[in-house]
């Protein structure tokens, strides 16, 4: 980077933030991306608008205490990171995992605005969670866990002001939870919350949107240089919310994905994975993926979730956490066959491995665009109980197939026009940036 007032404010970034890598990991890619922008916008220099850019509006941090089945109290940190509302009111998602800190949810936060910029929808970006693991809890202790992080997160979040959805560790029960205890404390049935359950203001469609509209978007990546989904071996990561989708639709579109992972280890199975079987582990028993041999012995097991990039494929969509592809990993990738990797998680590609696409040539659809989709149709979502209606599954989902046609479009458009065609990477970060820039210049220095 050779602007020297972004690198100026790169490095007070770095300096205030210390200690945050995975935040200072999201700002560095975003302002690297956005150095011809800064080149030719003086207006949005002269008006603060990247200063502003890289400073949340507000950020909470509270205890939440609960009681296990045993009597046993237990003390978690959580976290609301309201980044910025100049488009809508904060939209974000809740993590649930014994790894969050402030670091993580600063770096979702910072990604979601960009990201939700890209649906064209009025949402500001935000996130929250806390370092608190669903996994192996009772559905009691969970239900105590978030009666009591609703507690305190309710005075601070509305259907005009902050609406929270799921992210790892957080679905469908969860956000019941919440929602159960913030209809209590506030006395209103309102739109606070995305991803609710169909009987209680959900949006069909919303749990298969993130992982659906993951390969609309690489559909359109893939179109544009001549390649489809027919015929290619994929490899997606995870097989929670996201990863179960982007199978069920990847397969649809002619793909064979042949493995899928969880935090402890991947399966192989070279006939195209069971997705009703992964679907009955994952959602219905919370059981390990380790447990898919039990149904198909020919298929393999190996302990470790890295090792599943060591599989030669075509095409590859990490749907599980951040930075779980690395240089290493990414040029294995390329030494065996893989030409896209598209992104389900967030920020699943270290800055090493988005070199590697880089340097073999590979089409790359980076998080904040391609997995866009499940914002997207939480904006829908919100659409529906605004308007006390709802829509049915098809018109949710075409709505949301044009949504990913359009964040392509945009995204290749701005790499165009800022010189560097191609690279969703750029366009993605400064088709996002343009909008929120130009509504945060509109509204003063606030
Ligand atoms: P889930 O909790 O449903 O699933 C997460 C999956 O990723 C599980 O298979 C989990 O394994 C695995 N995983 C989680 N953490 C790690 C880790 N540290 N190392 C290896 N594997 C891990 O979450 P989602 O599917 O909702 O989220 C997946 C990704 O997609 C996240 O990056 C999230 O931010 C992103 N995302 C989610 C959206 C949504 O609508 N839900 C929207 C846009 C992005 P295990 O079962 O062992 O925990
Ligand atoms: O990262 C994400 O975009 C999400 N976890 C979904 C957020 C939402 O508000 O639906």
């Amino acid at each position: 980077m050779k602007n020297a007032y972004l690198c100026d404010l790169l490095e007070r970034v770095k300096q205030r933030n210390a200690g945050e890598p995975e935040f200072i990991q999201a700002v560095t890619e975003v302002l690297e991306t956005l150095e011809p922008v800064a080149d030719r916008r003086q207006d949005l220099v002269d008006a603060g608008v990247f200063e502003r850019f890289v400073e949340p509006e507000r950020q909470i941090i509270f205890r939440v205490p609960w009681m296990d089945d045993k009597g046993t109290v237990h003390v978690n940190r959580g976290y609301r990171i309201q980044f910025n509302s100049a488009i809508g009111p904060y939209k974000g998602g809740l993590r649930l995992r014994d790894n969050v800190n402030l670091s993580i949810i600063k770096f979702l936060g910072f990604e979601q605005v960009l990201k939700n910029s890209l649906t064209t929808l009025p949402m500001g970006g935000g996130k929250g969670g806390s370092d608190f693991d669903p996994k192996g809890k009772s559905d009691a202790e969970v239900m105590r866990f978030c009666q009591s992080f609703m507690n305190e997160l309710y005075r601070h979040i509305g259907a005009d002001c902050d609406v929270p959805a799921g992210d790892i560790g957080t679905g469908a029960r969860e956000i019941g939870f919440l929602f159960g205890q913030y209809k209590r404390l506030t006395n209103q049935f309102t739109g606070v919350l995305t991803g609710k359950g169909i009987p209680y203001g959900g949006s069909l469609a919303r749990t298969q949107a993130t992982g659906f509209g993951l390969c609309y978007f690489t559909k359109e990546m893939l179109a544009a240089a001549g390649e489809s989904f027919a015929g290619q071996r994929v490899i997606v990561s995870g097989s929670g919310n996201v990863a179960i989708y982007a199978v069920q639709k990847a397969t649809e579109l002619g793909a064979k994905v042949i493995a899928m992972s969880d935090s402890n280890g991947y399966i192989y199975d070279e006939n195209g994975i069971d997705l009703n079987w992964v679907k009955q582990l994952k959602e219905v028993e919370r059981a390990r993926i380790s447990r898919y041999t039990e149904k198909h012995p020919e298929a393999s097991y190996t302990e470790g979730s890295r090792g599943i990039w060591s599989i030669p494929c075509d095409i590859a969509l990490p749907c599980a956490t951040q930075n779980e592809i690395d240089g290493e990993s990414a040029a294995l990738l390329a030494k065996n066959g893989c030409y896209a990797v598209a992104e389900g998680a967030n920020m699943p590609s270290t800055p090493e491995a988005i070199e590697v696409y880089f340097a073999n040539k590979m089409l790359y659809g980076p998080a904040k665009a391609a997995n866009a989709g499940g914002v997207a149709t939480s904006g829908l979502e919100m659409s529906q109980n605004s308007m006390r209606l709802s829509w049915s599954f098809d018109e949710v989902d075409e709505k949301l197939h044009g949504i990913m046609q359009g964040i392509f479009a945009a995204c290749k458009a701005a790499a165009e026009e800022y010189g560097m065609p191609g690279n969703y990477m750029a366009g993605a970060n400064i088709a996002g940036f343009l909008k929120v820039a130009e509504a945060m210049k509109a509204q003063g220095c606030v």
